[in-house]
């Protein structure tokens, strides 16, 4: 009799550790770890022109996106030279064309040179030194046909200036 209970008892086993043995099977395969999907590359980041520094003014407040405002950027040089033994002086954008009501952006580079960039009609009178991207925002609210020009030393003279075009 006790060879009856020695078979029912290894049976019990047997059934329990195959039970075990598929349970951790089946834990198995739930572990093992998908193969991930492809990995986004980070975007690079944007990093600023060495030995060129960022200053940015607002003479009109910027609005928000919210406001409705289109935005128009123009990126533009200012610099002087000497060919020659002539000297001049520039902006590297003689027609500056917006809408009325466009959020203007200015975005000037001066190279070389002490420089600043005025418009009077707009009350625009900013600096722009040497090696620096100087940006100034406003709201063309006035149409017309603007000057925009250098004041210092006789740079307007020699050439450094442009129109600001402001149709409806
Ligand atoms: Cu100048």
């Amino acid at each position: 009799m006790n060879n009856k209970y020695l078979v029912f008892g290894l049976v019990g086993a047997l059934i329990a550790v195959g039970a075990l043995f598929m349970i951790s099977r089946d834990r198995d395969t739930r572990d093992i770890p998908r193969v991930p999907d492809a990995v986004p590359t980070p975007a690079a980041p944007v990093i600023p022109s060495p030995g060129v520094s960022v200053m940015t003014t607002t003479t009109t407040p910027a609005s928000d996106s919210s406001s409705g405002l289109r935005e128009k950027t123009f990126a533009i040089q200012s610099w002087m030279e000497t060919v020659d033994g002539k000297m001049s002086a520039h902006f590297s954008m003689p027609l500056i064309e917006v809408k009325q009501g466009d959020l203007v952006r200015l975005m000037i580079t001066n190279s070389k040179g002490t420089h600043d960039f005025v418009i009077d009609e707009y009350g625009i009178k900013q600096d722009t030194p040497e090696g620096t991207l100087t940006t100034i925002e406003f709201v063309a609210d006035k149409t017309g046909d603007f000057e925009f020009y250098c004041s210092k030393y006789n740079h307007r003279n020699i050439g450094q200036k442009g129109t600001l075009r402001v149709t409806p």
